[in-house]
């Protein structure tokens, strides 16, 4: 009798000591910090200090992890990473949809802001080539673009996944690429250009601060298609594929990793409400890229700013 009693005894004791593991495990799991994905752009890095103080008010503990666009989407899958505020169609969808497609990512929904990535150039360019924004007229003016004998272009690319060279080689461009390695970099060729007056051809997007300084317009290459991408026999180029343009009005989604959704629906709720447009990005760039704050001051800035906006992002789950 005493035996199994304490057999019983210690199995009761058993049973209890691994629901207080399970219990501290989960305890463990929500408490683990939000680790936020910083990319190599104005508008994302400030909204991800944004975003990470709004979890901080609540209560979490936040990380940052600096990534480039390609590395981020591992780090997701594998749960090293929990968010992404800024995935941009125009260069993403490829991966996004491979993601999402087998499950490794939750969609947190899309900002109100329509997105443009795009080839750009400066207006005055036009005073030289008057045929330009349209893609056409690339070829009449490379030597313009150019910065050696040879007459060839030179278009200036940052490090996102783009296929500008395939689409260089489908629509016969006289243009070489140049790959610059930051955003910073990009600004710096349109900056030097810019004040000599200089032809410059360089990767830009919209929604950002870049409008609000320099006057520009985006090349009209073929309208995008997704035939374009899959379909040889699409557009005027008939062996390659990418003989078009980026989307001209793409979507802005946030994204989060299975690990956050499955351990912390406050914040992943709260990611879902985040939300904002076009002329909001293009004023948090510019916290950034014209008035020359730090990317936290930006985001303590702007946080002071649009309490009542933030405030309502904070989803139910957290009360
Ligand atoms: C992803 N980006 C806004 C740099 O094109």
């Amino acid at each position: 009798m005493l035996r199994i009693n304490l057999i019983l005894l210690s199995f009761v004791f058993f049973v209890c000591s691994l629901s207080a593991q399970n219990s501290t495990n989960q305890i463990q799991r929500e408490h683990q910090p939000i680790r936020i994905i910083t990319n190599n752009w104005a508008s994302q890095k400030v909204i991800s200090h944004i975003v990470g103080n709004i979890y901080q008010q609540l209560g979490f503990e936040v990380s940052y992890l600096e990534l480039p666009t390609e590395g981020q989407w591992f780090a997701l899958k594998y749960n090293k990473a929990d968010i992404q505020v800024e995935v941009w169609e125009g260069s993403m969808a490829d991966k996004y949809y491979q993601l999402k497609e087998e499950n490794s990512i939750i969609d947190a929904g899309s900002h109100n802001a329509k997105t443009r990535e795009e080839w750009w150039f400066p207006s005055y360019v036009k005073a030289q080539c008057p045929n330009l924004p349209k893609w056409t007229a690339l070829n009449e003016c490379a030597a313009l673009f150019s910065d050696e004998n040879s007459g060839r272009g030179i278009y200036y690319a940052g490090p996102w996944e783009k296929p500008d060279r395939a689409r260089i080689r489908a629509l016969k461009l006289n243009f070489k690429l140049i790959t610059l390695n930051s955003s910073d970099e990009l600004w710096d060729k349109l900056t030097e250009a810019y004040t000599q007056k200089k032809p410059i051809l360089l990767f830009n997007w919209t929604p950002n601060w870049v409008n609000a300084k320099y006057q520009g317009e985006f090349i009209e290459f073929p309208d995008y298609d997704i035939e374009c991408e899959t379909v040889p026999e699409w557009g005027v180029n008939k062996v390659f594929l990418y003989d078009c343009g980026n989307p001209k009005s793409a979507w802005l989604k946030k994204i989060a990793s299975r690990s956050l959704a499955e351990r912390n629906s406050c914040a992943l709720n709260t990611l879902k409400n985040v939300n904002l447009n076009n002329s909001q990005f293009e004023e948090i760039a510019a916290l950034v890229m014209i008035k020359g704050l730090t990317i936290e001051k930006a985001a303590k800035y702007w946080l002071s700013e649009n309490q009542s906006l933030w405030r309502s992002w904070i989803s139910k789950d957290c009360r």
